[in-house]
């Protein structure tokens, strides 16, 4: 049974401003490709196909034509999907009905009730039968109904629980997990980054014991490719770079080869070209013009520059030579002088003079009078309400 593990599509996704549709059309259609030739026996997509609850018509247009298109190759190829934090439920398991006759497989809830089970897709290779369990995100909260008067307290319990309620036959089948959530666990160290979006101050790691029981666990919601605990516990990570702290990531297809029970799946990793990658580049404003590769004219750019005295509108001489900039940084002495200013005043201060400090630091001249009475005023009128 080989399969390939997405997540995390965030159809819809906007970098630092800029649309990422032209990417995003990009990359899946490398993914058709790849499913035409490699011919895989499903493709599962762990959660977040979208990056907002509520997708704009183009977004929802992108992913039907991915299904679409991924539906044309013969003999069909089942899709397997769960919603993830970014996903409304409802809105994703819309026609899902439909769609399992044509074994596009969509769970957007978990059990709302005791009669509910987790959504299970069977499927079958040389070995026998293998069972999908698409257990989409949610929260602890969402179970108030299953298990009645005792909700569990934390993520673990809340998946342990969950499980166990499906009797799953752990020795004899061959079982993959499909899930979205922040699994923890083991000696190495779960690697986040800045394009995910947790909620602050809640424990929401589950711990992957409660689910190395499986063959395959397929996971979504972290964007750094990673194995939790073991390689049989795998985030496959975006497709695409969506942030610059992802700007060292290796983005690759995780194809999914499960042989016989009891043998330890293959990972292969199959190469992504992106429309564009995301890079930093640190350096002299003339350096960094003048270095400028033909091919990376079109690339995603955050800049450090490092000169000591500040050049001349650097985000435009920049956009002369580089289609997207995301950001423009200053790195020197002068810029560095005044972050360990900052550290040393916690005090707070005079909002007005913290103003005039920031305009100073901006705009390279002192507030004037003029101004500064325009700021007072302003200022003032914030205070009373
Ligand atoms: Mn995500």
């Amino acid at each position: 049974m080989k399969f390939f593990h997405l997540s995390d599509l965030h159809i819809g996704k906007t970098l630092h401003h800029y649309s990422m549709k032209e990417d995003q059309e990009a990359v899946l259609s490398e993914i058709i490709g790849y499913a035409a030739s490699v011919r895989p026996d499903a493709v599962v997509i762990a959660g977040d196909i979208y990056d907002r609850s509520v997708p704009s018509a183009e977004s929802v247009s992108v992913f039907d034509w991915f299904l679409t298109e991924l539906s044309k190759i013969r003999p069909a190829i089942p899709i397997l999907i769960i919603s993830g934090n970014h996903d409304s439920a409802e809105r994703l398991e819309y026609v899902s009905g439909i769609l399992k006759e044509h074994q596009i497989y969509v769970s957007g809830s978990v059990p709302r009730d005791e009669t509910e089970r987790i959504c299970k897709v069977k499927l079958e290779d040389e070995y026998g039968e293998v069972d999908f369990y698409l257990l989409p995100f949610f929260r602890p909260s969402y179970l108030r109904n299953v298990f009645k008067g005792e909700t569990p307290e934390t993520y673990t319990e809340a998946v342990q629980r969950l499980l166990e309620r499906e009797e799953i036959d752990y020795e004899n089948r061959r079982n993959v997990l499909v899930s979205h959530q922040f699994y923890t666990g083991g000696k190495g160290e779960t690697v986040t980054c800045d394009s995910e979006i947790f909620s602050v101050g809640g424990i929401e790691n589950v711990d992957a014991g409660a689910v190395e029981d499986f063959d395959y666990v397929a996971l979504g919601h972290l964007h750094g490719p990673q194995n939790v605990s073991s390689p049989h516990i795998r985030y496959c990570g975006t497709l695409l770079k969506y942030s610059v702290s992802e700007s060292g990531h290796d983005k690759r297809l995780t194809v999914v080869t499960l042989g016989e029970k009891k043998e330890k799946p293959v990972i292969d990793l199959l190469p992504l070209h992106p429309l564009r990658d995301v890079k930093k580049k640190t350096g002299n404003l003339k350096d960094i013009i003048d270095q400028a590769a033909e091919d990376e004219r079109e690339d995603y750019i955050s800049v450090t520059l490092t000169d000591e005295v500040d050049p001349y509108k650097p985000r435009e001489q920049l956009e002369k030579v580089f289609g997207h900039i995301l950001e423009v940084r200053v790195d020197n002495n002068r810029t560095r002088n005044k972050l360990s200013e900052l550290e040393e005043e916690t005090a707070f201060r005079d909002p007005v003079e913290s103003f005039a400090d920031f305009y100073q630091e901006m705009q390279g001249r002192a507030l004037e009078e003029e101004e500064l009475q325009i700021m007072l005023e302003i200022f003032g009128q914030a205070g009373e309400e």
